[in-house]
This record gives C-alpha cells, structure tokens and sequence, in this order.
C-alpha cells in the first residue's frame, strides 16, 4: 500500500475491523467464535505484497472494491494488503510504473500474492492487449512464476468473460488457462462481489491456506450454492407465481423472474445473501432475473438473457422441487452440467427421502 496511502485512504478504526471481521467470519460460513481469530489476522502486522494486474477488462472489478463500504471494503484491503502495483490506483505511470512492476517482482519474488483482473488474449501471440509494450501474456509469464498465490478476480480472469465470447477474436482466456503450476483462486462475478474478495483475502490471511475450492476454484463459501436455492422469490417459483413482462403486476409484486430470463436456477453464488453496496440489494433483488455472470461463458451459455432456456417447461406448481433441479440441470449445457447434477443431489435425495417417508 505504501505509495498508493497518498490515494487517501484513513486507517481503519477497531470497530471498524470488528465488523469487518464479523462480516467476513459470516461470509466465510464459519462459526461467530471464530470473529477473534479473523480479528487478530486482521490486525497482525505483517501485510503481505500484492501485485495487481489489469488486463482485457472494463475495470468494474477495482471499480466495485472501491465503491464498496459499511465496512469500507477497500479501505480494509488496502489496508491488510501492501499493494505495490496497481495500475488504476497508483500515482506512478509510463516508464516509472514499469519500473515499479520490475522492482516490486524481485524484491518480493516467492512472496507477493498476484490478484489478476481481465483476460488474457492468446491469439497471434497476444497482440490484442499491451502495456508498456509487452503483451499480457508476456506480463503474465513474467509475474506469475514469483508469485506464492495467485487470485483471478472477476469472471474475465476466472474464465475469458465477456471477451471471450463467441467467436472469441482474440483467442482470450483466463489466467488458469495459462498459469498451471501455480496455486490459484477465482473469485468470478462480473463484477465479483467484493466482500468475496474481501473474505478470499481474509481467510489466506488468517489460516495461511486456500479456502475449500469448487472444481471451477471458487470458494464454496461464496459459491457453493445456486441463487435458486437462496433467493426470496422462490417461494413464487415454487407456487409458479411468474412475472410475465417488466412492469407488470406481478413484478411489483416481486413475483418469480425466471419467465423474465433469470438463470437463478442455473448459477452459483451468493449474492441473494451477501447481496452489493451499502443498500443491500442484488440484482434479482432489484427486479432483473439473474444472467449468470458467475459462470464460465456466460455470455454464450446463458444467452438470450431474457428468455428461460428452451427445453423446459414452466414450472406450474406442485412436484416443484425436482422442477427446478430439471432446469438448472439444463440451464447449465453440457458443459458444466456436472456442478448441478452433484449440487443437486442432495435435495434431490431430500425430496426423495421426504416423499418415502410420506408413502
Ligand atoms: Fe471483467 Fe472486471 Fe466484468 Fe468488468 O474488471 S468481470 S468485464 S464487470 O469488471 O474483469
Ligand atoms: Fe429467484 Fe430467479 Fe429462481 Fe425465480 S428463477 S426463484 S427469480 S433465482
Ligand atoms: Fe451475477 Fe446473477 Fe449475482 S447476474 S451478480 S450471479 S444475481
């Protein structure tokens, strides 16, 4: 952090870091006992150094950190973490920023986590996306191999994103695509919910391991369950309560999206609960169905946005459990259809298990 204080960011107060440690014990799904432990990581003076790499992105995931607040996320982070390069937050630019990766990379080799934001072309050698010259990958292949963690944030650094859609014309990938001997988190989301950044840092710190990872390497606390699964509407969907156009009776009502596009069903994440901002909203929280923006190749898988996959029925009520497991198995594609098949097995077996115990 260092250089970047002149941003003017204010030391966080203790009760600030209580909070934020609460906030992130929560998030983390671990017990209120732990809010001591989380604290005092918080407050250990060793901060380790983070080199933070933009890449083909908009900038909504920095842009996101930092309107965060209540705790002031980015100030937390900024707080816990020596940030020595950072392109959009730090004064230096042109030779002296290039100079500033250079140094930072040595000094700290072996040692400084390596937060990855875009994508990374890999088409005609990379061409499509330089700094200072150098491709993204060249950048890439420079920092990644001093770095003791690697963490992608957003879902452009997880998996492509929106670059990477279909045709794809600059070959865009994420950095596990490239990087694969090094330990690596994605924190996916476009963009990510900060405090799933936020919580991803906080417990490297305090347990000095990864988190538990789902098989795409996201934190099952943040991402191990499906929006369906958590979302207040669902009582609508299970009843088939629909919103049926935008404005409509039912939407004000706060009826069931899915008729709308939402691809709840077919997403995993968190945001019904850790939900965005100070206001606490997310996005079906504000009456626009989910578009999946957590999920590799969102932008081709869950396309039209604002239809429900063709296939599926909707749901009319009764038997409605296995209705949605139906459509969030089929939402999904072939491609990633395992993640739901084994996340739905257990209310599966629930569902079942309720209906032979009725028999
Ligand atoms: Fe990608 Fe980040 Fe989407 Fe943007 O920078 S995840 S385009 S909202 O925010 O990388
Ligand atoms: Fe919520 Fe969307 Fe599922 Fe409806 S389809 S319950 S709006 S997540
Ligand atoms: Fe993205 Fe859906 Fe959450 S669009 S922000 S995963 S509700």
């Amino acid at each position: 952090m260092s250089r970047l204080l002149a941003h003017g960011l204010m030391k966080l107060r203790r009760r600030d870091f209580l909070k934020a440690a609460t906030i992130a014990t929560a998030a983390m799904g671990l017990p209120a006992s732990m809010v001591d432990k989380v604290a005092a990581a918080l407050k250990a003076p060793e901060r380790p150094p983070v080199i933070w790499l933009h890449f083909m992105e908009c900038t909504g995931c920095t842009e996101s950190l930092l309107r965060a607040s209540h705790p002031d996320v980015a100030t937390l982070i900024l707080d816990l973490i020596s940030l020595e390069y950072h392109e959009t937050l730090m004064a230096a630019a042109g030779k002296q920023a290039e100079e500033n990766l250079k140094h930072a990379v040595e000094k700290y080799r072996n040692r400084y986590i390596c937060v990855v934001e875009g994508g990374i072309p890999t088409k005609d050698d990379g061409v499509y996306c330089k700094i200072g010259g150098r491709t993204a990958l060249e950048i890439l292949k420079d920092v990644a191999p001093g770095a003791s963690a690697i963490i992608a944030i957003g879902t452009c650094a997880s998996f492509g994103g929106v670059q990477a859609a279909s045709p794809n014309p600059t070959g865009a990938v994420g950095v596990q695509d490239i990087v694969k001997d090094k330990p690596l988190i994605n924190v996916p989301g476009c963009p990510p919910n900060p405090y799933n950044f936020l919580s991803t840092v906080v417990y490297l710190l305090t347990f000095k391991k990864f988190p538990e990872l789902d098989r795409l390497r996201r934190p099952k606390f943040a991402y191990g369950r499906r929006i369906h699964d958590q979302c207040e509407r669902r009582p609508h969907f299970d009843e088939g309560r629909f919103v049926e156009q935008f404005g409509d009776e039912g939407h004000r009502q706060g009826y069931c999206l899915y008729k709308m596009g939402c691809k709840g069903p077919a997403t995993y994440a968190n945001c019904p609960v850790q939900r965005f901002c100070d206001v606490g909203t997310w996005p079906v929280g504000s009456g626009h169905g989910c578009i999946g923006c957590t999920e590799p190749d969102f932008w081709d898988n869950m396309t039209p946005f604002y239809q429900h996959l063709p296939g599926e029925e909707v749901p009319a009520g009764g038997g409605i459990i296995r209705q949605a497991e139906r459509i969030g198995k089929f939402a999904l594609g072939a491609a990633a259809a395992g993640i739901a098949v084994h996340a739905a097995a257990g209310v599966i077996k629930k569902a079942t298990t309720k209906e032979e115990k009725e028999e």
